[in-house]
C-alpha cells in the first residue's frame, strides 16, 4: 500500500470491516441474504470491469456516452477544485471528467475512494502519471467510512461522485441514510452528481445481468470465495448457481445464488454453520430502476437541489448533478 497516496480509513487490509456481523446476521436471516460490498475483492473487482465491457450490459456505455456530452458543462458549472468519487473502482469513465476539469486549470484534487485496496492503488498511480499537476488522494474505505471522513473534512468546492447506478444497490431505506450522509459531506454552494439507471423492459434489464459469457455468474459466485478466503469459510462454489430475475413490481433485479443440495457449511472465523436446504438460495444483490422525477423530489427533500439533468436518447440512464 502506498501511505502518502492512498489513505486507509480501518483497520483490516481491505478496508471491507471483517468483523463479519453483517455476514452472520444475513446468513442467519430466513430468506438469507449476503451485503454486496462481498462482491468487491481484487477479483472481484477485476471481474466487475469486465462486466462493463459486456455487450449485453448497457449501463456504463451509456452513462459514458452522457458523459463525453456533457464533463465540460459539468466542471463549469461546479468549478469545483475537488472531487471525490465514491465506489471509483478503474475511475475509467471518471477520466472524462477529469480531462474536463483539467482545461478549466484550477489547482485540483481527485479522491477516489473503493473498499478494493488492489484496484484503489493501481488506478492511482496510473492517475497520478496521467494528471502529474493534479493531487491524487486515494481514502480506502466503505461508502460510510468515506462520508464519515468526509464530514469531517469539509471543503468549500467539493463535488462528490457517485456514477454507475451504484446507488441502485442499496435498499430505499438504506439510500435515505445515505443522502443524508452525502447531504451532510457537502458545504452550501458544494455539489452532488448522481448516476442512475433508469425504468427499462425486462428483457433488456435481464439479459444485462445474466450474460451469454457467464462473467456475472462468475461475479456473483466468486462472493463466496471471498467470504471462504476471509473468514476461513468452506462454500463449495460447484454446489451453487447464478440467477438474476427483474422484480417488476419492486422495479429492481434480484441477484440469488440458489444452492443444488442438502447441505451444511461453515465460516470457521465466525463460528458460525450454515445449512442449506435443496434449492435454497441467497439474496446477494438489488439493483434498483429509478423514476427521475421520484428521485429529484427525493434529493430536494434532502436539501440536493437538482440544477441540470442529463439523460441518454434512449432514456436508459441519467446523471443528475444537485447543489447543497
Ligand atoms: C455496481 N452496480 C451498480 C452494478 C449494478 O448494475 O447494479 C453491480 C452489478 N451486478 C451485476 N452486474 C453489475
Amino acid at each position: 500500500m502506498l501511505p502518502q497516496l492512498v489513505k486507509i480509513l480501518n483497520d483490516s487490509y481491505q478496508a471491507v470491516k471483517n468483523d463479519g456481523q453483517d455476514v452472520i446476521a444475513g446468513l442467519t436471516k430466513n430468506p438469507k441474504t449476503l451485503p454486496p460490498k462481498y462482491f468487491y475483492d481484487d477479483y472481484g473487482s477485476e471481474l466487475f470491469e469486465q462486466i462493463c465491457e459486456l455487450p449485453e450490459y448497457y449501463p456504463t456505455r451509456t452513462e459514458t456516452s452522457i458523459l463525453e456530452k456533457c464533463a465540460d458543462e459539468i466542471a463549469e458549472l461546479t468549478g469545483s477544485k475537488e472531487l471525490v468519487e465514491l465506489g471509483s473502482g478503474s475511475s475509467t469513465k471518471t477520466r472524462l471528467l477529469l480531462d474536463a476539469y483539467q482545461k478549466i486549470g484550477n489547482s485540483f484534487t481527485y479522491i477516489p475512494t473503493d473498499v478494493s485496496g488492489g484496484i484503489l492503488k493501481t488506478s492511482v498511480l496510473e492517475l497520478q502519471e496521467k494528471y502529474p499537476y493534479f493531487s491524487i488522494q486515494g481514502l480506502l474505505g466503505t461508502y460510510e467510512e468515506t462520508l464519515a471522513y468526509l464530514e469531517s473534512t469539509p471543503a468549500p468546492t467539493r463535488t462528490i461522485c457517485f456514477l454507475g447506478s451504484s446507488a441502485g444497490n442499496f435498499s430505499p431505506e438504506k439510500f435515505d441514510h445515505f443522502l443524508t450522509q452525502i447531504a451532510r459531506s457537502l458545504q452550501p454552494g458544494n455539489y452532488f452528481l448522481l448516476g442512475i439507471d433508469l425504468h427499462k423492459p425486462k428483457e433488456i434489464l435481464e439479459s444485462a445481468y445474466n450474460d451469454a459469457q457467464g462473467i456475472t455468474a462468475a461475479f456473483n459466485l466468486n462472493m463466496l470465495s471471498h467470504l471462504n478466503w476471509r473468514f476461513q469459510g468452506n462454500f463449495d462454489l460447484n454446489l451453487f448457481s447464478h440467477q438474476a430475475i427483474y422484480n417488476q413490481a419492486e422495479s429492481q433485479i434480484e441477484m440469488r445464488l440458489y444452492c443444488q443440495e442438502n447441505v451444511t457449511f461453515s465460516l470457521e472465523n465466525l463460528d458460525l454453520k450454515v445449512n442449506f436446504q435443496a434449492g435454497e438460495n441467497i439474496l446477494t444483490e438489488i439493483s434498483r430502476k429509478f423514476d427521475l422525477g421520484i428521485l429529484q423530489t427525493k434529493l430536494e427533500a434532502k436539501g440536493l437541489k437538482v440544477k441540470k439533468v442529463w439523460i441518454d436518447p434512449k432514456k436508459w440512464f441519467g446523471l443528475i448533478l444537485c447543489q447543497a
